[in-house]
């Protein structure tokens, strides 16, 4: 694929192709774990993708494979800089800023996929469980270790997770901290489709492709309404805002901005009410 740089980072790689944009956690030797500086860089990426109009679905994936051969989306939160307030970046500031970037990806009113090859372990399990669709390599593997290493992810990581896998599911994933391969991820829904790990990324581009042919209106308002029911007012507030967005397009929005610019009375009576 022809993938061109669209922003240099350090610890991602960020790209865009034909409407597609790509992001790559890149610290493979750490089983591409976030720290602060990575969660910030993704964060500033995925904001790049939200404006630029010419991108229609985001990629979400992790490089690999690493120098022993062995291939990771994300190992969660860098527990070698974790303090006791969080995880600490350069600045010596600690922070849990993945919570801004798993929002993010909720909010951003286009498809992300997550493109899963290896581990995808802890806060990288929940990434991927945030995203609007993942598809896995044969040799991926699911599994959350907060429990084992002193954390926990009580929010979009328990409840979203049981609203995908159900309730004792969830738990059963959390309680024990097992890992499960990309078959089991599938049979419980937790993954859309397996493929070989040399078809992960054509398979993301092909279903990317997919969705850029569809209504874009069409795609936003289906995201925003899969997460209204779920997102309480939040939710409730991304709907509503992609109301808003539609009724700006109509005349009758536009009858009341021009007769305010034009210091007039707005007749909103030649719009019908309809039934
Ligand atoms: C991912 C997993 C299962 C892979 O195991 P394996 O055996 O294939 O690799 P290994 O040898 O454990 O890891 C390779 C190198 O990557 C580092 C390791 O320390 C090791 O480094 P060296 O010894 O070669 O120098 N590495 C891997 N994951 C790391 C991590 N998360 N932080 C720092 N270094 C890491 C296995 O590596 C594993 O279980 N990793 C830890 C997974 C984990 O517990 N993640 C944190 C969960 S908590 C969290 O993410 C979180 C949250 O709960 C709430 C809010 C925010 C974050």
């Amino acid at each position: 694929f022809n993938w061109i740089k669209a922003k240099e980072y350090k610890d991602i790689i960020y790209e865009k192709m034909d409407g597609i944009a790509k992001i790559t956690i890149n610290r493979p030797e750490k089983r591409n774990a976030f720290r602060p500086e990575t969660t910030m860089e993704m964060y500033d990426a995925f904001a790049d993708a939200r404006e630029d109009s010419n991108i229609g679905v985001i990629l979400l994936t992790g490089a690999g494979p690493s120098k022993d051969g062995k291939y990771a989306f994300c190992s969660g939160g860098d527990q070698s800089i974790r303090g006791n307030k969080g995880y600490v970046g350069k600045d010596g500031v600690p922070r849990l800023n993945i919570l801004d970037v798993q929002k993010q990806i909720r909010s951003i009113p286009k498809p992300v996929i997550a493109l899963v090859a290896g581990y995808a372990i802890g806060g990288g399990h929940v990434l991927h469980v945030v995203c609007d669709l993942t598809i896995a390599a044969d040799n991926a593997i699911f599994g959350q270790t907060g429990p084992m290493v002193g954390s926990f992810d009580g929010g979009f990581g328990a409840s979203y997770l049981a609203r995908i896998v159900g309730q004792k599911k969830a738990r059963e994933i959390w309680y024990l901290c097992h890992q499960y391969n990309a078959q089991e991820a599938y049979e419980m829904g937790l993954v859309n489709k397996v493929v070989s790990i040399d078809q992960l990324e054509e398979e993301g581009v092909k279903w990317a492709y997919e969705i850029l042919e569809k209504s874009p209106l069409a795609i936003r308002l289906l995201k925003s309404a899969f997460n209204a029911e779920l997102d309480g007012q939040a939710g409730i507030q991304e709907l509503a805002g992609n109301a808003t967005l539609l009724y700006y397009m109509t005349d009758e929005a536009q009858e009341g901005k021009n007769a305010y610019n034009e210091k007039r009375k707005p007749d909103f009576k030649k719009f019908p009410r309809v039934p």
